[in-house]
C-alpha cells in the first residue's frame, strides 16, 4: 500500500515538462543539453533517444528535445510543439548575420497555437567569444519587450565552460510553480 501511495505521489509530484530546444545550426543546442547532462546538479535519465534526454533540477522533471536547426528542418519543427512548456532558444553571439533568420524563427513560433502557453528561454551563447554581441544587444535586435504574451527570460552563456546554463534552469523551475 506504501508503494503504491509513494508512486502516485511521485508520479504527481514529478510531473515532467516539455522543453524544446531551438536555435540555428552551430548555435550551441546539442553543447547546452550536454553541458546539461554533464552537470553534477543535474540528475539525467538514461537516454530516451538520440535527441531526447530527460533532467532533473530539484526534483523538476525536464524532457528536452533537441532539435535540428538546419534549414531543411526548420519547417518540421512544428511536429514538436504539443504539450511543450518551454522554449529554448538558443543563439550564437558571434552570427549577426542570422540573427535575423533567429528572430523570424522566434515570432513564427510565438504565433503558433500550440505554443500559445510556452515560455520562451533565449539563451544569448558563445560569450567567451571576442566582438560577440552582448545579451543585452540581442534583446534589444530581438524586440524582446514587446513579447506580451509568453513569459520569456534571456540569459547569457557560455555552453563550453557551462557558466550561464544554470541560471537559466533556474529560471525555468521557478516558473513551473506558477502553473
Ligand atoms: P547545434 O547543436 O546548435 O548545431 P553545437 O550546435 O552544439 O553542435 O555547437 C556548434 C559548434 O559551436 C561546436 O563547435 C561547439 O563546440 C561550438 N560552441 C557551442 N557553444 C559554444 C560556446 O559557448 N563558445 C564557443 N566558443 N563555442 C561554442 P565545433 O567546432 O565542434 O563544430
Ligand atoms: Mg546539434
Amino acid at each position: 500500500m506504501g508503494l503504491i501511495f509513494a508512486k502516485l505521489w511521485s508520479f504527481f509530484c514529478n510531473q515532467e515538462h516539455k522543453v524544446i530546444i531551438v536555435g540555428l545550426d552551430n548555435a550551441g543546442k546539442t553543447t547546452i543539453l550536454y553541458q546539461f547532462l554533464m552537470n553534477e546538479v543535474v540528475h539525467t535519465s538514461p537516454t530516451i533517444g538520440s535527441n531526447v534526454e530527460e533532467i532533473v533540477v530539484k526534483k523538476t522533471h525536464f524532457l528536452m528535445w533537441d532539435i535540428g536547426g538546419q534549414e531543411s528542418l526548420r519547417s518540421s519543427w512544428n511536429t514538436y510543439y504539443s504539450n511543450t512548456e518551454f522554449i529554448i532558444l538558443v543563439v550564437d553571439s558571434t552570427d549577426r548575420e542570422r540573427l535575423a533568420i533567429s528572430k523570424e524563427e522566434l515570432y513564427r513560433m510565438l504565433a503558433h497555437e500550440d505554443l500559445r502557453k510556452a515560455a520562451v528561454l533565449i539563451f544569448a551563447n558563445k560569450q567567451d567569444m571576442k566582438g560577440c554581441m552582448s545579451a543585452a544587444e540581442i534583446y534589444k535586435y530581438l524586440t524582446l519587450s514587446s513579447i506580451k504574451d509568453h513569459p520569456w527570460h534571456i540569459q547569457s552563456c557560455c555552453a563550453l565552460t557551462g557558466e550561464g546554463l544554470c541560471r537559466g534552469l533556474e529560471w525555468m523551475t521557478s516558473r513551473t510553480g506558477l502553473r
